[in-house]
């Protein structure tokens, strides 16, 4: 027997179209870009040869047209993974599960997600302005511990090593942080020679879990020393942004291709930022443009 979604659980607005992002099934492409800043959809967009659809609720704008004949959704996520837990299921509702009969489809489609983000570098080869394609990320944010099957999905062998070097109970990221890879296929066919292939930790906030202390003292004082200086089998921790690992382990539990290049705008080693990134962003944009 087919599982029946009821209306609490899938909500779907009067118009047909799924309830945070207020897209109607239709309007879904194959390929996705997602990124944090509504205001970044327009950049991506700016670069389409037409728009078949616009639509915006809340921080979520999406833009659906074609690059280079190439079918393509641009979705802004905010910041987060509890947003990213809603889009990812947003989307997957509108590409497999039949809003009319509310059921799955008796065809499953696989959708390629590519984030583009901002990211503080955490390696002295990470400067501002590098571009950093998340090989594995390390979610610090506790989202795919609430699925089933994330134990056959995640690296446990490195989660344990990663916990066992930062000497944490695992009451900070409870139960623990989870070690997710990135599309193998799409990480080599977006990062070819001229990106860095890294760690990633998708923090569940931006101060504290980053290891920013401003007028509250961190719990671990020596937490970015020790993710600094963490190795396990050649990896070493590149960046942090707040999405990568809860895009990772959705997708790969859903079937769909999914994975994360982020510009460098902080280097948190050396001290130095740059908020003037719009130009770089968009270099970074038109990459991944041509390589979807
Ligand atoms: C924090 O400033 C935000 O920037 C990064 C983080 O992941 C977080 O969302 O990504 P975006 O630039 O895509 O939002
Ligand atoms: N985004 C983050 O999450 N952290 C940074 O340091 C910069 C951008």
């Amino acid at each position: 027997m087919k599982k029946y979604f009821a209306s609490s659980e899938l909500i779907i607005n009067e118009d047909g179209s799924v309830f945070h992002l207020h897209v109607k099934p239709e309007w879904l492409a194959d390929k996705i870009i997602l990124v944090g800043d509504p205001g970044r959809v327009a950049l991506v967009a700016s670069h389409f040869e037409n728009k078949e659809c616009e639509v915006e609720s809340r921080e979520f704008k999406t833009i659906t047209g074609t690059y280079q004949g190439k079918r393509i959704t641009v979705v802004s996520t905010g910041i987060g993974c509890d947003n990213i837990d809603i889009v990812i299921n947003e989307l997957d509702a509108l590409a497999n599960i039949d809003f009319e009969t509310r059921q799955e489809k008796p065809c499953l489609r696989s959708l390629e997600l590519v984030r583009i983000g901002t990211c503080g570098g955490l390696q002295p080869y990470t400067p501002v302005g590098t571009f950093v394609c998340s090989e594995k990320s390390i979610g610090f944010d506790g989202l795919l511990n609430f699925y089933a099957g994330r134990n056959s999905v995640c690296d446990l062998p490195m989660e344990r090593a990663f916990l066992n070097h930062m000497g944490w109970s695992g009451n900070t990221c409870a139960p623990a942080p989870y070690v997710i890879d990135a599309n193998a296929e799409l990480i080599d066919r977006i990062a070819q020679d001229d990106m860095v292939r890294g760690v990633t930790i998708a923090a569940g906030g931006f101060f504290g879990p980053q290891g920013r202390e401003l007028r509250v003292p961190l719990a671990d004082p020596h937490q970015n020393e020790k993710i600094e200086k963490f190795e396990y089998n050649g990896y070493r921790i590149t960046n942090f942004e707040m999405e990568s690992s809860a895009l990772a382990g959705l997708s790969h539990l859903m079937g769909h291709k999914a994975m994360t290049v982020c510009m460098v705008i902080a280097n948190r080693l050396i001290k130095e930022a740059n908020t003037g990134y719009k130009n770089t962003i968009d270099t970074l944009i038109k990459t991944v443009l041509e390589r979807i």
